[in-house]
């Protein structure tokens, strides 16, 4: 029937994949399968958005969406089959001769899915194997066309679909997500001139410069051969041994030990991709470009002793976090902003443009919005979607080019290269969540797995058999390199080697530390501290901190003391004598801090800590309060379950002390009542609980006599130099409803570093 066939515009015959295994043969004249039947167009989070929790994404937004419905399986209210679509009788017992008799080798059924069963996992990527994704869109603000003909830019509103990637480096796919490690940042676009991948990171550079060393790089971070350890950790031995032989990691250094490396949430994270690229015009006039995704939540970190803590508690922080945002409608955005300049410009910079090492700082050329991406949607299925999108610097459209970093020149062949084993076989795009929305007519033939039936005899070009098709799109429609910039005649010659400002390895590790807070120092101090002590060589500890003396001797000190080294060693030797002067010295927006964000706690988690006889009416103020604000109160009790209330009412707990623990919580409010107040005492849980919270600067309100609680916590009413702690709201018995605008203020302010001691 139409309606059937409109609901599998690619292959009406296999039904079994749309949900339709066990309805009747459509007849001729047939009337269209009930609504009920056709496969079902919504996810997880477009069922679950309700009045409370949000809109869903609009319809139509994301069209890349639709060619998915094609294979989406739905099997709600079918019979079980085999592959074959064969009605499966029995899926309990093999089939044997006689009740005790042996297995028949006979049993297709059995074999079918033990042996499919067998050949479940791929190989996890090499590097950034544990990652979680979501769909969305990209809008654009205003046409670029000026800069870029590429599709997404081509005039304000424009709606492209994205699938994105957020990932660990180091880690396996089941390691845990808060790791100290670079975050991947991966957005693919669906355009409607083929798909751009935007392959980055949440740092805007990278250990080395070259992408000869890449291989060498990661097989010094990941666990090491001989006995794999440590997982998913930069502390050890060869990471270290590797990067202080190589001054050009100091800058990434930098980054990777800042709070950087442990965001809060990938919606409260910077994304860059690193690279200087080329926007291209329809005149093919080019600039370079660097592209900033900048969270509309604010930059938000976790602090060390946190990250630690929730590995073991929550492994999937991350990626819950992700989830839950977009379920509850929290949706995570980024504005996209660019920084365009000239090959003119470029030339006057102290540092080289190509050197992944370096940043432009925002001074120098500022970041200027073009646009905004919302995640508004979870994957049907992990692996068909999350694991098998294959993400691939080489995949540019029209508008957007390459510039000659050698670093991204060897991405643009690796990530091809790694799907070919990853995904077994050169048909990869063909996979879902790949395939561009954009056709795709070329002469390309078979392969492993490959899903089109092209047709006809023709499979090369020139022809005249079919009429010259596929034919050359041209110059005005196809993808056109910009011709490279004649260089200087002695630097023709094929050469190993590199441009002198490359040999410029410490003025931006130096710009990066001296733009940071001071907490945000102190932090990398600890972090340096921390991963040099995993170290047993002490000669990697000197070279290490020979090397910091280059960008920071404030930072080398620190972290000599720290490891107990009574004299500095030496700083390294300079590859460059004299580098030259630095136009900024200091770029503010390089520290977190600079980025507070909306304002707004949506997804925030916060804990109320409940017991028998609490005061139940001020604690459903607060959470009503917390609720309008889209933040995610928890009310959390000694045990899961009822809890009497002073009033004599009950609340129903959702979680108990000891399963989700402090650190897990953005804030906490502490209870009114005596008698709760008492219950919470005896339980040591409730001071690891609070202790945690208060040293690890989350925003605390103690209702009427809670503050007790924070007396036997052994928390300070004021900061160590005597100043008011903002992040601590002590509200006496009957003014819960006011002091939760103060709390929820002092949420919005993320975290209050100001108190740390340790
Ligand atoms: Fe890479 C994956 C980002 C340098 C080779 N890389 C990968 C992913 C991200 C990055 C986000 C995961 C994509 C996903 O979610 O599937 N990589 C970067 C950035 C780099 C970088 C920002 C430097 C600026 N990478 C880099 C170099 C090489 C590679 C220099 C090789 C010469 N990267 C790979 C890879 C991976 C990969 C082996 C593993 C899995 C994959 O590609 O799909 O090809």
């Amino acid at each position: 029937t139409e309606a059937l066939a409109a609901a599998m515009p690619f292959n009406a015959t296999k039904a079994a994949e749309h949900g339709f295994a066990n309805a009747t043969q459509p007849q001729q004249g047939a009337t269209a399968e009930p609504a009920s039947r056709l496969p079902t167009a919504s996810t997880l989070s477009e069922e679950n958005g309700t009045e409370k929790t949000g809109s869903v994404a609009p319809e139509g937004v994301n069209a890349a969406i639709e060619p998915l419905d094609r294979v989406r399986v739905d099997s709600s209210g079918q019979g079980l089959t085999t592959n074959q679509g064969v009605a499966v009788s029995d899926n309990q017992n093999s089939l044997k001769f006689g009740l005790r008799g042996p297995a028949l080798l006979e049993d297709f059924v059995l074999r079918e899915k033990v042996t499919h069963f067998d050949h479940e996992r791929i190989p996890e990527r090499i590097v950034h194997a544990r990652g979680s994704g979501a769909h969305g869109f990209f809008e654009c603000h205003a046409p670029l066309t000026q800069y870029t003909k590429a599709a997404p830019f081509k005039e304000a509103g424009k709606i492209t679909p994205v699938f994105v990637r957020f990932s660990t480096v180091a880690g396996e796919r089941g390691s845990k997500d808060t790791a100290r490690d670079v975050r991947g940042f991966a957005v693919k676009f669906y355009t409607d001139e083929g798909n751009w991948d935007l392959v980055g990171n949440n740092m805007p550079v990278f250990f080395i410069q070259d992408a000869m060393k890449f291989p060498d790089l990661v097989h010094a971070v990941k666990p090491e051969p001989h006995h794999q350890m440590p997982q998913a950790a930069s502390a050890h031995d060869t990471f270290w041994d590797f990067v202080s032989l190589m001054p050009e990691s100091t800058h990434m250094l930098m980054w990777v030990m800042s709070d950087r490396a442990i965001p809060r949430s990938f919606a409260t994270m910077q994304g860059f991709g690193v690279h200087s690229y080329r926007f291209v015009n329809d005149a093919g006039e080019s600039v370079f470009v660097k592209f900033h995704w900048n969270p509309t939540a604010g930059t938000h970190s976790l602090v060390w002793d946190e990250a630690v803590k929730i590995s073991g508690a929550d492994p999937d922080y991350h990626r819950r976090d992700l989830w839950e945002r977009i379920e509850s409608g929290a949706y995570p955005e980024y504005e996209l902003g660019v920084q365009i300049f000239t090959e003119a410009q470029a030339e006057q910079f102290s540092f080289d443009i190509l050197d992944a090492t370096k940043i432009i700082p925002e001074e120098l050329i500022p970041v200027q919005p073009v646009g905004r991406m919302v995640l508004n949607r979870n994957p049907d299925n992990f692996f068909a979607e999350t694991e098998q999108v294959a993400f691939c610097t080489a995949h540019v459209v029209p508008g957007i080019d390459f510039s000659n970093d050698p670093l991204l020149a060897g991405r643009i062949h690796s990530y091809v290269d790694t799907q070919i084993s990853r995904l077994g076989g050169p048909n990869f795009h063909e996979i879902p969540i790949n395939s561009p929305i954009a056709p795709v007519h070329n002469n390309q033939r078979d392969g492993m797995h490959r899903q089109a039936i092209p047709r006809g005899r023709v499979a090369y070009e020139p022809n005249s058999l079919a009429g010259g098709c596929p034919f050359q799109a041209g110059a005005a429609q196809g993808f056109v390199t910009v011709p490279a910039r004649l260089q200087a005649q002695e630097e023709q010659a094929k050469v190993r080697g590199k441009p002198e400002k490359f040999a410029d390895h410490y003025t931006q590790a130096t710009l990066f530390y001296e733009s940071q807070t001071p907490a945000e120092q102190a932090h990398i101090a600890a972090a340096f501290r921390f991963e040099l002590s995993k170290v047993t060589v002490p000669a990697i500890r000197q070279r290490t901190v020979s090397m910091l003396r280059n960008a920071s001797e404030a930072l080398a000190k620190k972290v000599a003391e720290g490891l107990g080294m009574d004299t500095l060693p030496d700083a390294m030797p300079l590859a460059l004598a004299q580098p030259a002067k630095p136009e900024v010295t200091v770029s503010p927006p390089l520290s977190l801090m600079a980025r507070p964000g909306d304002g707004s706690i949506k997804a925030r988690k916060i804990a109320l800590l409940v017991a028998p006889g609490v005061m139940g009416e001020s604690m459903a103020q607060v959470q009503a309060a917390l609720l309008a604000e889209g933040a995610v109160p928890r009310l959390v009790a000694p045990h899961i379950g009822s809890v009497a209330t002073a009033e004599g009412k009950t609340l129903d707990a959702d979680a108990s002390l000891e399963n989700e623990p402090g650190f897990l919580f953005d804030a906490l409010v502490l209870p009114d009542g005596q008698a709760a107040v008492d219950a919470l005492a005896k339980d040591g849980h409730t001071m690891e609980f609070i202790k945690d919270q208060y040293r690890h600067g989350k925003t605390i309100l103690a209702l009427g006599a809670a503050s007790a609680l924070l007396e036997k916590a052994g928390v300070p009413a004021t900061l160590p130099d005597g100043k008011p702690d903002v992040g601590l709201i002590i509200a006496p018995s009957g003014s819960a409803a006011d002091a939760v605008a103060t709390f929820i203020k002092g949420i919005a302010l993320h975290r209050h570093p100001e108190r740390e001691t340790d």
